[in-house]
């Protein structure tokens, strides 16, 4: 399957041909800087050799006008303006679950491709995938039509799959945060769904919800009594994994609402993030009214 704009397929062809690159490149680069980003956590030298590589290569395509990382303080503009013209804005989070590299765990590469200026909602999105760096390196992909898996290798891809759903019957759940810290009706929902699938949760989103796309099942990073905005960033994060989510079939909420709706303030805006099976986020979403 291909991307009908030829922008955006050289988007997603050069995000998918640095993966190789970016996996190997890891090495060395697992020790955490004295630095943080824009969220205000500790970064890793991997963090920002990956979003300086990807950066240098998305900005240089004709018709990229905007690109902007959960590394990077500000958007940069780098062509015209996606608000009003036909480029498009590349939000990137550059290696997600990146405190993962220091237990050697699975990590990713989450991007979005907005048809609007950052911050955009997430229905501005025309196209949004990620790079799973597990026992082998895998894009998911999410166009307007349909959800496709490829296996990664030098620069090549490899079609495992050109109709990716949910499973009908669900298997897996994974929450992010502390039990304590999660609201009670969060914490009461947690409980039910406990009684009814398997836990897994390995503290990278990437790879958890790539086991909710594969068996079925329900991922979260909800609100928090510390932090009601929870921790995964709108842009960067949530939209992108709810049009993944949405276009396999599922359903993602902020707690009320699709995350597709959700009306975004700045660029580094945090949301509570669940995707999963819509009858699990149904269910949620009762529960936390
Ligand atoms: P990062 O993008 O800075 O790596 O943070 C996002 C990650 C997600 O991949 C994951 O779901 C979450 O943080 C894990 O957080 P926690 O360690 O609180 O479980
Ligand atoms: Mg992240």
């Amino acid at each position: 399957m291909t991307v009908s704009d030829p922008v955006v397929e050289s988007i997603v062809a050069t995000i998918s041909r640095s993966a190789t690159e970016i996996r190997q490149g890891l090495i060395g680069r697992r020790s955490t800087v004295d630095e943080e980003n824009p969220s205000g956590e500790t970064q890793v030298e991997a963090d920002i050799w990956a979003d300086e590589l990807l950066g240098d290569r998305l900005r240089a395509i004709d018709g990229v006008g905007q690109y902007a990382s959960e590394e990077r303080a500000e958007v940069d503009d780098c062509g015209d303006d996606p608000a009003t013209s036909g480029s498009f804005a590349v939000a990137v989070d550059p290696l997600d679950g990146s405190s993962n590299l220091k237990s050697n765990n699975a990590m990713g590469t989450v991007f979005g491709v907005y048809d609007d200026a950052l911050p955009a909602r997430g229905d501005a999105l025309v196209t949004a995938g990620y790079i799973l760096y597990g026992p082998i390196t895998t894009m998911v992909l999410a166009t307007e039509e349909t959800v496709s898996e490829y296996e990664l290798t030098g620069g090549e891809r490899t079609v495992v799959e050109t109709d990716l759903t949910l499973p009908d019957d669900p298997v897996v759940y994974g929450f992010g945060g502390r039990v304590p810290d999660w609201p009670e009706d969060f914490q009461a929902y947690a409980r039910e769904i406990e009684s009814e699938l398997k836990l897994r949760y390995g503290g990278a989103m990437i790879g958890d919800v790539n086991q909710v796309l594969t068996y079925g099942g329900i991922f979260g990073y909800p609100g928090l009594e510390s932090r009601p905005e929870g921790k995964l960033r709108l842009q960067f994060e949530g939209n992108p994994i709810g049009y993944i989510v949405e276009r396999a079939g599922g359903r993602s909420s902020d707690g009320s609402q699709s995350l597709l709706s959700v009306e975004p303030t700045e660029l580094h805006d945090r949301t509570p993030v669940h995707v999963g099976n819509a009858d699990l986020i149904e269910r949620l979403e009762d529960r936390l009214a």
